[in-house]
């Protein structure tokens, strides 16, 4: 892992930081957003870094895919640490009104110092942060194409950067903060590729549909009986169970079951949430 680790990193790595860093000067919240299947492998701790100073709203995204009780857990957990935290699945239609809620609370102490200057409150500015996939652009989208005719142009630090007014008192910078995932660990990378935010194969498939079967045996097995219509017994290895999938499925080739088309089958239907709400970090 460490190999792999060290490309992604100089150059345009440091491009990227500096980009964001310029864009988080200019606003006042940042809205970092983690899937909540594995929150902590989801965060970018230089991302993170880079906006320590700054008010931030947590969104928990993809809780449609995510084990509802572990996503309560997660929301505890970092209401603990102190942030603002929502759990949201952002196709829903409400969020936005959520979003907004939160972005008040986090604006009130600029308003009031506004206030106290004799100023008009001006608008709350603020910036979306995270790693690929987490739904970064599903949300920008989302909330500009409600406001399609309120998207501006202001001049920013370095070069001129589009706000998306989203109402009187909230503007959202239309470029997201992105910065690719860190998995300096083993586990770590296996829940983000199991997540889609890092390349798959950057582990063997093989490898990482067994580290799946194994986690899904230990804490979802009633979800892989009633998917896959298997009975799976105490003595069955990882083994016996691809077959029966694989032959469930129809899977074959030259009349066996094919090992190697289940494990995709299982990855596949892990990551379009199809084997049940399933969260990869508990406690
Ligand atoms: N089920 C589900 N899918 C989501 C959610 N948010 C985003 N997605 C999907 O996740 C994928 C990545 O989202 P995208 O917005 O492109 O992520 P980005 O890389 O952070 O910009 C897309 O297929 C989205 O449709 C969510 O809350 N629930
Ligand atoms: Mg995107």
């Amino acid at each position: 892992m460490q190999e792999k680790n060290v490309h992604w990193y100089p150059g345009h790595m440091k491009k990227a930081t500096i980009e964001i860093e310029e864009r988080v000067k200019i606003v006042d919240v940042v809205i970092e957003l983690l899937d909540a299947r594995a929150p902590l492998s989801s965060r970018n701790e230089k991302l993170f870094q880079i906006t320590k100073n700054k008010k931030r709203l947590l969104i928990l995204t993809k809780t449609d895919l995510a084990d509802d009780n572990l996503t309560k857990e997660w929301e505890k957990y970092f209401i603990n640490l102190g942030y603002l935290v929502v759990c949201l699945n952002l196709n829903e239609s409400k969020i936005i009104n959520i979003i907004k809620n939160k972005i008040d609370i986090l604006g009130e102490e600029k308003h009031q110092k506004e206030i106290k200057k004799g100023m008009k409150a001006q608008p709350i500015r603020a910036i979306i942060i995270g790693i690929p996939n987490v739904g970064k652009s599903t949300l920008i989208n989302r909330i500009s194409k409600r406001n399609a005719a309120s998207v501006r142009n202001t001049p920013g630090h370095t070069k001129a950067q589009q706000w998306i007014k989203v109402d009187k008192s909230f503007e959202l910078l239309d470029t997201p903060g992105i910065l690719p995932a860190n998995y300096e660990n083993r586990e770590k990378a296996v829940n983000l590729a199991l997540i889609g935010s890092i390349k798959e194969n950057i582990l063997p498939q093989e490898e990482l549909a067994n580290l799946l079967l194994d986690y899904l045996k230990k804490y979802y097995l009633d979800y892989l009986e009633t998917r896959f219509k298997i009975l799976i017994n105490k003595e069955d290895n990882n083994y016996t169970i691809f077959q029966k999938i694989a032959l469930k499925r129809g899977l074959l080739k030259k009349g066996n079951p094919d090992l190697y088309k289940a494990e995709i089958l299982l990855l596949k239907e892990f990551k379009d949430g199809l084997i049940g709400k399933i969260s990869l970090e508990r406690f």
